[in-house]
């Protein structure tokens, strides 16, 4: 059986945006004749508010904080409690301390179920300031290196970058790649994520859905995504 797995920001809308609504009624009809299943390292609300009820409700399932809280059907159906130590806050609000980038916007570490979110900028930026700082991140490569260094100090956590901004961290094996055990072996596993570059938060699920003989699609934005979906209709 042909299951779908996509990652949103950056694959089904733009970073922290909302989809485009002709995308929305093509992906409404793919989603009712389709086996569809999201993850994403962001949480209910924010999926919520970029895809709306619908299409949400419409997944056979939705991982949000990277498959440590779970929902089918509008229930919760998994959450870890995992919380991050206090010695990888400390060199975090270090790196904080010590980024040469001008602007902090508050919410610089967003706590999630099972996951933390890291960001320099902080997740209160407006458009414009996580532009500032997407540019400031292309330049010096700001959150690969924090997140090579967190991880080879702190071996049983993993630090990636995901989207535009910030640093997703969750225990080891915790990442996106802990759904692939909700399916089996028989499924046809398709999945899609900007990020699968070895870097990248789509990277270690990309690697499980492989090990499946199940294909990964990594896509620039949306309309990628959507040309992709043309040729299973
Ligand atoms: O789903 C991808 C990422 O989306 C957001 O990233 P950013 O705001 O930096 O573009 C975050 O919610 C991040 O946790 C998530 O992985």
């Amino acid at each position: 059986m042909n299951k779908f797995i996509f990652d949103v920001d950056g694959t089904l809308t733009p970073s922290r945006r909302e989809m485009d609504k002709e995308f929305v009624q093509f992906f409404f009809d793919f989603c009712t004749l389709n086996d569809v299943y999201l993850v994403t390292g962001s949480d209910k609300d924010k999926t919520v508010e970029q895809i709306g009820n619908v299409i949400y409700n419409l997944c056979r399932r939705v991982y949000n904080c990277s498959g440590n809280d779970v929902w089918e059907s509008g229930k919760n159906i998994y959450n870890n409690d995992w919380v991050l130590p206090e010695d990888c806050t400390g060199f975090l609000q270090n790196k904080l301390n010590e980024s040469r980038f001008p602007l902090r916007t508050g919410l610089h570490f967003e706590h999630r179920p099972g996951m933390v979110n890291f960001s320099i900028v902080g997740r209160n930026a407006t458009i414009g300031e996580r532009k500032l700082y997407v540019k400031h991140d292309e330049a010096i490569n700001e959150r690969n290196t924090i997140a090579k260094l967190f991880n080879g100090k702190f071996p049983t956590i993993l630090a990636q970058p995901g989207g535009e901004t910030g640093i997703d961290i969750y225990p080891k094996g915790f990442d996106k790649s802990q759904i692939i055990k909700d399916f089996n072996d028989s499924d046809n596993l398709y999945f899609f994520g900007d990020r699968m570059d070895v870097d990248g938060n789509d990277y270690t699920l990309a690697e499980a859905v492989k090990l499946k003989n199940g294909k990964s699609y990594q896509v620039n934005d949306w309309t990628d995504t959507w040309n992709h979906l043309k040729e299973f209709i």
